[in-house]
């Protein structure tokens, strides 16, 4: 074993003879005797070999013994006993916020807790409060760090990485010394889902602003804390009041290095890996911090893609994907932008199941600068989301009508989510269809179809001449429900033959049709459009994470129709019309 492997071994005896229930002291001495080791500066090996173990400071007699057969044996009956006689529940119990080996040791003694679901149903019971030296607010701290747990080793979608991320950020940018900071790793590519959030900082002094990180309002825990990476657990409520922990990593450069360790640490690890082997093939050598061998001035990132040859290359694009060949050739995209966005389809109103007015709606639209809005409500079979009856159709149009009437250069498109039925027939017949300025058709029952009989029923929709564009293609809620079984390919195909557009759905709970599906969807000339299936007026700024999905896609403007401006989308929603 080495130092590290000895070290760690030492502190978990520590933990173990404290969870036993030994004296404290004697516990202390062996997690002291490893964080010493740990920082030795000479070989731990070399210290075994001659003898001089005794003379570092805090190990006597019983501690040489057992560091003697860790390093030259790997094994230490002692250590082994010891793991033995531990419920491993108690171990588990302990990666919880605030909970220590004396308070595991309680819940064992006083309530026979030994594992994580013991101690969740005493939780729930209420008997965690009524411990002596526990409490309401133990209690609720344990419910937590038990969510977080479950969570573990889960991903959180891209919202919820962007509002930790972008808080943190805001945060980080205050502190005096910080010159640089970009966000890195997924959240920089706009990943759907996000493990962990990435931060790159340069600066002269890292000390301050490491120090400032691990004390963070958010910071739940803090797992490292050192000279020039940390790493913490930071927790918040999202938009839909759901808890969320996710691990931020911080590093802290010198302002030189500060271009490499930005593209290093924005991945992918696969665009990484060629880029590397683009430099060798220069004869330089790629890392996080240089790129040894060339002696162009690289200040900023594009300068680093420049010194091999290569357009620079968005981080959206950076998926070895094909990006470096197209940079190479001059032939990378120019990538659609939310400024480019004019105004949306899919959207729903208290007509259905929105939490908004048509007004309300309309108002949120302006203030983002949209020169329109659509508003498709949920059709007549949809009962659990309110449906609208053709009556109410009617009168929906009739509101739509006298609204417009009012408008100056703003116009509300009427709209319908019209549900795809089960044999893939139309949820109103072709004269109410007929009606409306378009048509959104979307899955939203009998989820369980084959995949054969789900591709046909989309197909079939996506063919028929009233529907303008297929709704969130796959019905997937993002580490919460699995897509439905279909044939994307066979979709897109179907879509690129009959003229018929493609959502891409910016709620960040769907965010379908997925970027691969949709740089395929382009290469066959299908038009997307992006949508966020607001049903609030604040949603609408879903949008943003359907840009970001276009954008890995490598879509540009003219790929995405609600890039238009008003005249000439009423212009094309008119001519498919008839
Ligand atoms: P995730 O899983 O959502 O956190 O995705 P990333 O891409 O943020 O992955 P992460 O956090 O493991 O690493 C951040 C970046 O660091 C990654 O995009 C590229 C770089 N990186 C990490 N490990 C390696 C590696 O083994 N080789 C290379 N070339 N790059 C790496
Ligand atoms: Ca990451
Ligand atoms: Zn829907």
């Amino acid at each position: 074993m080495d130092k590290a492997e000895v070290a760690a071994v030492l502190e978990e005896i520590a933990v173990l003879l404290e969870l036993q229930g030994e004296n404290p002291f004697r516990a202390n001495a062996y997690a002291k005797a490893g964080r010493t080791i740990a920082q030795l500066e000479v070989s731990l090996g070399d210290l075994v070999r001659d003898g001089t173990l005794d003379q570092v400071p805090g190990i006597g007699e019983t501690l040489r013994e057992k560091i003697t057969a860790l390093v030259t044996t790997g094994k230490l009956p002692f250590y082994d006993d010891l793991k033995a006689k531990t419920p491993p529940g108690w171990l588990q119990m302990l990666r919880l916020p605030g909970m220590g080996p004396k308070k595991v040791k309680t819940l064992s003694d006083q309530l026979g807790i030994d594992d994580i679901a013991k101690l969740k149903t005493a939780c729930d019971k209420g008997d965690i409060a009524k411990l002596k030296g526990f409490g309401e607010k133990t209690q609720k701290n344990i419910l937590e760090g038990l969510a977080f747990l479950d969570q573990l080793g889960n991903r959180v979608r891209l919202d919820q990485a962007l509002l930790i991320a972008e808080a943190v950020a805001q945060n980080l940018k205050q502190i005096k010394g910080v010159h640089r900071l970009e966000l890195c790793g997924s959240v920089r590519r706009r990943k759907e889902t996000i493990k962990d959030i990435d931060i790159l900082v340069s600066a002269k002094d890292a000390g301050p602003i490491m120090d400032a990180f691990v004390a963070l309002p958010m910071v739940q825990k803090v797992i490292g804390h050192g000279p020039t990476k940390s790493s913490v657990t930071m927790a918040a409520v999202d938009h839909h009041a759901a808890r969320i922990f996710i691990n931020v990593d911080l590093r802290v450069v010198s302002d030189e290095q500060f271009p490499f360790a930005l593209n290093y640490f924005t991945g992918s690890k696969e665009h990484n890996v060629r880029l590397r082997q683009r430099a060798i093939d220069y004869g330089y050598k790629l890392n996080e911090y240089d790129l040894a061998g060339c002696k162009k001035k690289i200040k900023e990132e594009p300068d680093l893609y420049a010194a091999l040859d290569l357009a620079y290359i968005l981080p959206e694009m950076r998926e070895d994907t094909g990006e470096i060949d197209a940079a190479a050739a001059g032939k990378l995209p120019h990538l659609v932008e939310l400024a480019d966005i004019h105004g949306v389809f899919h959207n729903h109103t208290t007509w259905s199941d929105g939490k908004a007015t048509l007004e309300q709606m309309a108002d949120s639209a302006k203030r983002l600068g949209y020169q329109y809005l659509g508003i498709a409500d949920h059709s007549q079979s949809l009962n659990i989301a309110n449906g609208l009856s053709i009556e109410r159709v009617k009168a929906q149009h009739k509101e739509i009508d006298a609204f417009n009437a009012k408008q100056n250069g703003f116009r509300v498109f009427k709209g319908t989510e019209c549900d795809i039925l089960p044999d893939g027939s139309m949820d109103f017949p072709d004269e109410v269809l007929a009606s409306f300025d378009y048509v959104v058709a979307s899955v939203h029952t009998h989820f369980g179809q084959t995949q054969e009989e789900m591709t046909r029923r989309i197909i079939k929709a996506i063919e028929h001449p009233q529907v303008t564009m297929l709704g969130h293609s796959t019905g997937r809620l993002l580490l919460k429900r699995d897509a439905y079984k279909v044939d994307l390919d066979a979709v897109v195909q179907a879509a690129a033959k009959a003229g018929t557009m493609i959502e891409i759905n910016a709620n960040p709970y769907r965010l379908d049709l997925d970027w691969i599906h949709c740089k395929r969807a382009k290469a066959l000339g299908v038009t997307l459009v992006i949508n966020p299936d607001a049903h609030a007026a604040d949603e609408l700024a879903f949008t943003r994470f359907g840009v970001d999905v276009a954008r890995r896609a490598w879509l540009e403007k003219t790929d995405v129709f609600n890039t238009k401006t008003l005249p000439q989308v009423a212009k094309e929603l008119e001519k498919r019309r008839t």
